[in-house]
């Protein structure tokens, strides 16, 4: 599989989709939780963007977090935030949001957290992403952002990419600070 990596505010990676794109059940739901492999292989990414329709491309981020925890809300208030709730990643294409998913009982405060989440099917062209921990789980079923000091944000809370058609985007977004 051939990459190329882009460097923005986030690293985006794309790689051509698998040509075995059968069997492509719309599985978008599926959030792989090993906190580990992301570059999918030729089942699991490659399958959900053979169904994706013309000028639309597969994105997949996975949340990180930044080395640094000196300004995440679980050092900061560690009697109201412990770093472990609900990822909520998203996708807007202007100020329509295109795709948002969720992992529960997520962990930013294990070495090197990594939680991929699909995001499906997207539009090809400008989106930004958004993604947060609602570590007191006080988010409500649309949210996408957060304001609550207790929660952890990226540093650029709204980073934009250019996702590419019939591609799999894969995306990482790092969690660095409170999002208040
Ligand atoms: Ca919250
Ligand atoms: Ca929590």
């Amino acid at each position: 599989m051939r990459c190329s990596i882009f460097l923005a505010s986030a690293a985006l990676v794309l790689c051509a989709c698998g040509d075995d794109g059968g069997g492509g059940d719309d599985d978008d739901d599926d959030v792989a939780a090993d906190g580990g492999n992301v570059d999918g292989g030729p089942d699991g990414a490659a399958a959900t963007c053979g169904a994706c329709a013309d000028g639309e491309g597969c994105l997949l981020p996975t949340v990180t977090r930044t080395i640094d925890t000196s300004a995440q809300p679980w050092t900061v208030w560690p009697d109201e935030a412990d770093g472990v709730g609900t990822l909520i990643v998203s996708a807007s294409q202007a100020t329509t949001v295109v795709a948002r998913e969720t992992v529960a009982d997520a962990d930013m405060t294990i070495e090197a957290p990594s939680y991929p989440v699909d995001l499906g099917c997207v539009p090809a062209g400008s989106l930004t992403l958004r993604a947060f921990l609602d570590d007191n789980l006080t988010a409500k079923p649309t949210d996408t952002f957060s304001s609550d000091y207790r929660d952890s944000c990226m540093l650029d809370r709204a980073p934009t990419f250019v996702i590419q058609a019939g591609l799999v985007n894969e995306v990482s977004l790092a969690l660095n600070n409170s999002c208040d």
